[in-house]
């Protein structure tokens, strides 16, 4: 199977889990529920979720039994696009090809859909218990990976000091601090969500979140670099939002080139952390998804 058609699969397996557990665009609040939906299902990659579920396999879990905190990772990071949106964060009119929350629904509904996105995976962490699907002892591992991911040091850290970082000189190692928060925290713990499902043994679930963390860092240069050369089309945004906003990027730092040699060695990394994972056939698709995250153009 080519990484594509993984990503695919697993993003159908998420979809049709998300479509079951998110409220019907009927129920009331309707429109915050209208609100939601639209930016769930405006057609992310899901590489989150499929991160977790692959680590998941690859440790020897259930892979089935890892959806659930996987569709709660991609709801928390729909919850971070809409917000990162709106006017006074990144002031963006267009996610993944179409009108952002805040330009459909207006930018309270946004927010409050941000929100609702944000804290709604905890009760669906939550009632894996009851229904059987996550021992308790895991709900609450995955509970409080999820928390610290979002917190002081995950993205919400991130997005604060990418924001003063708008009005301040700062240099490459301050720029590679706030796209671990910022991005690599969330990539971090997708892996960390998937190891806690397996129930895998402390040195497995430190090495695979070493990899996802060298990968998330990775993401975000590739995000650089397609910022410059992407397609706006296959992107779903505009390009050149960078440069018209003069932010810091490790393109601005290092150019095309050095970017690309950045982005090349913490794909390295992150196969070296993978190789000391026990080979099976979902190693192999983690390997596919560093190749993924190294060369995509979307
Ligand atoms: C409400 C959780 C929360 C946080 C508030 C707004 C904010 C603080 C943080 C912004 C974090 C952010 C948007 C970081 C950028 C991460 C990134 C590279 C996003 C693009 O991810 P892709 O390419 O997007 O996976 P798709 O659309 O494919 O899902």
């Amino acid at each position: 199977m080519m990484v594509a058609e993984f990503l695919e699969h697993q993003g159908a397996r998420i979809d049709a889990f998300l479509d079951s557990v998110l409220p019907p665009e009927c129920a009331e609040p309707a429109e915050l529920h209208r609100a939601v939906r639209y930016t769930v299902f405006a057609g992310g990659k899901r590489f989150r979720p499929t991160l977790a579920i692959a680590v998941c396999g690859a440790l020897g879990g259930d892979d089935g039994a890892c959806v659930p905190a996987a569709a709660a990772l991609e709801m928390i990071h729909v919850s971070s696009l809409i917000h990162d949106d709106l006017p006074c964060m990144d002031d963006s009119d267009v996610r993944r090809g179409r009108p952002s929350c805040h330009k459909a629904f207006g930018e309270s509904t946004a927010v409050l859909a941000g929100d609702w996105l944000l804290v709604h995976p905890f009760e669906l962490v939550a009632r894996q218990v009851e229904l059987g699907v996550l021992p308790a002892s895991v709900a609450v591992d995955v509970t409080a990976v999820l928390a610290r991911a979002v917190c002081s040091r995950g993205i919400i850290a991130g997005q604060v000091e990418d924001l003063r970082a708008e009005s301040q000189v700062i240099g490459p190692d301050e720029l590679e601090r706030i796209h671990v928060l910022k991005t690599a925290a969330l990539i971090e713990a997708a892996a960390s969500v998937g190891a806690a499902v397996a129930q895998a043994p402390a040195e497995l679930r430190e090495a695979s979140r070493r990899g996802a963390r060298a990968l998330g860092l990775c993401f975000q240069v590739v995000d650089d670099l397609l910022d410059v050369i992407g397609d706006t089309a296959a992107l779903g945004k505009p390009t050149g939002a960078d440069e018209r906003q003069s932010k810091n990027t490790y393109v601005s730092f290092f150019g095309l080139d050095g970017a690309r040699r950045r982005a090349d060695a913490l794909a390295d990394e992150a196969l070296s952390c993978l190789s000391t994972l026990p080979p099976s056939e979902w190693l192999g698709r983690l390997r596919d998804l560093v190749h993924f995250v190294v060369r995509r153009t979307t």
